[in-house]
């Protein structure tokens, strides 16, 4: 029969078709290795704790049953590959892949603790998802931004403020050179600032601003909702008001809504941005949960435009620098830095990571997602976050603009003199001696990294 451990084959090569999951496994000290590891594929894929279960010794469920083919030793835990025959999951339904590969597993007495560290897809699966509409280049171009990059901004405070407060700090924002202005996430339909009226009020002086500035400028629209429906009605009154983004909160939304967006995104040709809050609560803990690097590589599936990653250590949130990089390189093309030639978008073979324990990827032609790099972040560690991760990011900064001593339109200016510093060669201080606005951020927030 087929109990835990016989879902250890150590002499099974994978095939091409094997969908492949590198975990990080606790095994409790009361367990035998082989039978806490073999449950983890398992309860991922066909079997349960029973041994008599008559079905499991089915040739047709072992041909979509998992294998564990790779377990190391490293500490106190193993760092095992499982082996999911394709056939296993129902191709273009995320849901249920997640629910086998990331689902009752975590919770299971014969681990002490479970991460999911990466996924190496097949090409039969990832063809079966749409990828991104625009995608890091359809979105540089949109903001002629090729050798640059995106710059953003959140209004801040996050939410309270009136229509109109919100709406002016957008021509601020504009005004003082930025690309783009955002919704926080958790800034929707809220009785103090209606949805309708900040997409009407903000497209109206956003149009006035390009007018001004001869710039192209946009706005990401908050239409996280927990009715698909409302959601639906949000983002084709973008669309009926000339918008060219919708924001998600992917996570608090949930898979099937990013999918669905997605979809209709695709009917309405609008650019998605994804914000990832609640992430943390499953991707901080280096032992136990779903890493943020998968949570990319889904989004970049599903066909999220642009997606958080953090900024490598230099902002107010976790995620080291090796950590976001990684996710970078899987997401995007790998990291131009400051004065690379322009890399021209071709399909991005990922090799694998042995320290990270990340599995590689050929990303077939799926476009690659613009990383956004947030949270945190001043005009003095502007240097940092473009060195760390390169140019072709989008780089938001919500109170190191709105905490300027001279207001929203001066903290805008000082980023984009920041921006324009770096790619130029020329130092912060610098270029502070020409930019009041820059040498002010730099008084006051100097060029560390806040706490
Ligand atoms: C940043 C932010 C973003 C975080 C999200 C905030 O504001 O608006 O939501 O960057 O984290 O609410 O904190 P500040 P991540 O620029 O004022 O910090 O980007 O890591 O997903
Ligand atoms: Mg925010």
């Amino acid at each position: 029969m087929a109990g835990y451990a016989d879902f250890v084959h150590l002499n099974y090569k994978p095939k091409k078709t094997d969908l492949i999951v590198s975990f990080r496994v606790r095994v409790p000290f009361w367990e035998p290795v082989n039978t806490s590891i073999g449950a983890v594929a398992s309860e991922s894929s066909v079997g349960t704790w029973a041994e008599t279960v008559a079905g499991l010794k089915y040739a047709h469920v072992q041909k979509v049953a998992a294998k564990v083919y790779e377990i190391k030793k490293e500490g106190a835990d193993y760092w095992i590959k499982v082996a999911y025959p394709e056939n296993h999951f129902e191709f273009g339904n995320m849901s249920q892949i997640l629910a086998s590969i990331a689902g009752n597993v975590f919770g299971m007495k014969a681990v002490n603790a479970l991460r999911l560290q990466d996924i190496r897809w097949t090409k039969n699966l990832m063809k079966s998802f749409p990828g991104p509409q625009f995608g890091t280049y359809g979105i540089k171009k949109l903001f002629k931004a090729k050798d640059r990059p995106v710059m953003l901004s959140v209004a801040k405070p996050k939410v309270g403020m009136t229509t109109d407060e919100h709406c002016e700090i957008g021509r601020e924002v504009w005004m003082g050179g930025l690309d783009l202005l955002k919704d926080d996430e958790n800034l929707t339909g809220q009785k103090f600032n209606p949805f309708a009226r900040r997409v009407e009020k903000a497209l109206k002086i956003r149009n006035q601003v390009e007018k001004i500035t001869g710039e192209k400028k946009s706005y990401l629209i908050n239409v996280t909702h927990s009715d698909f429906k409302e959601m639906e009605k949000r983002a084709r009154f973008v669309k009926k008001m000339g918008g060219e983004y919708v924001m998600l909160d992917i996570i608090t939304a949930g898979w099937t809504a990013v999918h669905s967006l997605r979809n209709l995104c695709e009917d309405l040709g609008l650019a998605i941005h994804a914000h990832r809050a609640f992430h943390g609560a499953f991707t901080r803990n280096p032992l136990h949960g779903f890493s943020m690097l998968a949570v990319a590589e889904v989004s970049r599936l599903l066909g999220v435009d642009q997606l958080h990653i953090g900024t490598a250590g230099v902002g107010k949130l976790v995620g080291g620098r090796k950590e976001v990089v990684e996710i970078e390189e899987h997401i995007a093309e790998p990291p131009r830095t400051l004065g690379e030639a322009r890399r021209h978008y071709s399909s991005q073979k990922v090799p694998p990571n042995p320290k990270l324990h990340t599995l590689g990827q050929d990303w077939l032609n799926i476009k690659p997602v613009l990383p956004v790099s947030s949270g945190g972040l001043h005009p003095g560690v502007v240097p940092d976050v473009l060195e760390r991760l390169g140019v072709d990011i989008a780089l938001q900064i919500g109170g190191g603009i709105h905490g300027h001593p001279h207001g929203s339109y001066a903290g805008a200016k000082a980023m984009r003199d920041a921006v324009e510093a770096c790619l130029d060669g020329v130092s912060l201080e610098d270029a502070a001696r020409h930019s009041l606005e820059l040498k002010t951020a730099l008084n006051l927030w100097g060029t560390s990294s806040v706490r």
